[in-house]
């Protein structure tokens, strides 16, 4: 009772310093992030942590789950995976491009969203720039009156898919590189141009890639003016990577963290920025990314215990199809399989991150047979395993509940819906009879990251023989935890939680048969 006194004494504290001075009726508001008070102990902080939410933007993130990549710029043309920007706008040549093929492709592969490279390292741009020579203006493509970047916006908007852009910040064309305030200018008009003329821009990829320009001069990016632009012109894009909305899970291999918060440690001044701009509804934006997000451990305890400050900063997993990122003939045979892709789904979609996979369009201006084929097939494994629930229809119940957030609301189809434990449990059983004897191997869960990340450890059993057999462990849960484990026959399951945050919540939970 004393320490539940003494946290909201807390949480006053850090509103007040957060805020200014505001009413009570706002300071038990959750929020995005938060600076630690001196003194504060480890308990205090976790329960800090584990009262940060994401923005509204990051949940209709998070929520899409999978996303594509198209890589296609000269490089495609000229089998190169970085352009030096000599390169000629006459290479620049697909002859049979059908942005419908790629968009219905990945759609038909459950992907939500796609983000097309509109301009990559070597300058190059998709779309007739007006404060550029170097696009497609003066390429053979459409005899000069081509523009990528409205094709692929339009199959978007035709087929229901979003769209968003990467924009190269490193320029190895562009003359006016590393005159800083120069080329911030040009910068700004290119991102101005691709937030004004194409409709909805849900996302906005920067790569923090900073090498020199054709001067030999290196610029310093002005990342806080760049975000006013977006934030002004686009408020619900995610600005992601070099961003405050989205962090890069930290390899290009595919496969996240087993443990994966999305809570993580920020230096007092970044968030100070963060809190006051970047994640804001219509703020102007303000954070470059500090410290080295590659690490292990972003998020345990003992990495936010030593922390000044933590902020929700969710992680995304960006891998190519192929080997490179641009489409190169001779990889041709080796696209990753449907066997891989689902180990990487498992991987990333399956361990708290976005998956973002990259399909290169090939020089017709087409996605490749080879990768179109993978893809149709990995689709298919995923259905085979999602499609049978093997939960439903079974009686569940919790050993505490909080208000009406009953154990039914977890395995209900509906993910607004959800349990939580009561208030003063950081541990929680769940026990279902399921409907007769059902076979599994897939667990899926999901907590309702609208109140925030909790799960800290979790064990699934089976009554086997007259016993409770462990089936699989875990630590973090977040918006989707995906294992698979040994296939397993039982009538009668239970979860139980060992350690959380604060009281666990389930919005979603399910097992699953992968038939291999
Ligand atoms: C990197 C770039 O250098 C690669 O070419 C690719 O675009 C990848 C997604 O990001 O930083």
């Amino acid at each position: 009772m004393k320490k539940i006194k003494f946290f909201r004494l807390l949480l006053f504290a850090v509103a007040l310093s957060l805020t200014g001075c505001k009413s009570s009726s706002e300071i038990n508001k959750r929020y995005n992030s938060v600076h630690i008070p001196d003194g504060a102990n480890e308990e205090q902080i976790v329960k800090l942590a584990a009262n940060i939410t994401p923005s509204p933007r990051q949940v209709t993130w998070q929520e899409m789950e999978f996303t594509a990549f198209f890589h296609f710029t000269v490089n495609t043309f000229t089998d190169r995976e970085w352009g030096d920007g000599k390169e000629s706008p006459s290479v620049f040549n697909p002859t049979q491009l059908d942005a419908k093929q790629w968009i219905k492709t990945v759609k038909d592969a459950g992907i939500k969203l796609v983000i097309l490279t509109c301009k990559h390292h070597d300058g190059f741009c998709l779309w007739p720039s007006k404060f550029t020579e170097h696009c497609v203006k003066n390429s053979p493509y459409k005899n000069g009156n081509g523009d990528v970047v409205k094709d692929v916006s339009d199959a978007c908007k035709e087929l229901g898919v979003k769209f968003g852009v990467y924009l190269s910040p490193w320029d190895r064309h562009e003359k006016t590189y590393g005159d800083s305030p120069v080329y911030d200018q040009y910068f700004r008009n290119q991102l101005t141009e691709l937030l004004s003329n194409y409709g909805n821009i849900s996302e906005v990829w920067f790569d923090g890639a900073c090498g020199e320009g054709p001067n030999g001069k290196k610029q310093v990016y002005d990342w806080k003016s760049y975000y006013s632009v977006i934030r002004k012109l686009q408020p619900n894009a995610t600005i992601a990577v070099m961003g405050p909305d989205v962090r890069w899970v930290g390899t290009e291999s595919g496969y996240g963290r087993e443990t994966e918060w999305s809570v993580v440690s920020a230096s007092e001044n970044s968030l100070a920025e963060i809190a006051t701009s970047s994640q804001q509804k219509a703020g102007n934006g303000a954070f470059v990314p500090e410290g080295d997000m590659q690490k292990a451990d972003l998020g345990s305890r003992s990495v936010i215990s030593k922390a000044k400050g933590l902020i929700w900063y969710p992680s995304e997993v960006d891998v190519s199809i192929r080997p490179g990122w641009f489409y190169h003939s001779k990889e041709d045979n080796r696209v990753k399989s449907p066997e891989k892709l689902l180990d990487i789904y498992f991987s990333s979609v399956g361990r708290n991150s976005l998956l973002l996979l990259n399909i290169p369009p090939d020089r017709r201006g087409l996605l490749h047979e080879n990768d179109v084929q993978n893809l149709q097939l990995f689709k298919k494994k995923l259905d085979d395993i999602f499609d049978t629930n093997y939960l439903s229809g079974a009686k569940i119940i919790s050993d505490s509940h909080f208000k009406n957030q009953k154990a039914d609301f977890c395995i209900d189809n509906d993910n607004n819906t959800w349990w939580s434990a009561a208030s003063d449990q950081a541990m929680a059983n769940l026990e279902l009879n399921l409907n007769g004897q059902q076979t599994f191997n897939v667990l899926m869960l999901q907590e309702n990251i609208k109140v925030g990340q909790r799960i800290e450890s979790f064990v699934l059993e089976g009554w086997v023989n007259g016993t409770w057999e462990k089936l699989t462990e875990g630590t973090t849960v977040g918006y989707k935890r995906l294992i698979r484990f040994n296939t397993a026959t039982t009538d009668r399951i239970r979860l139980r939680i060992l350690k959380s945050r604060l009281n666990p919540t389930l919005s979603s939970f399910g097992l699953y048969l992968n038939r291999i």
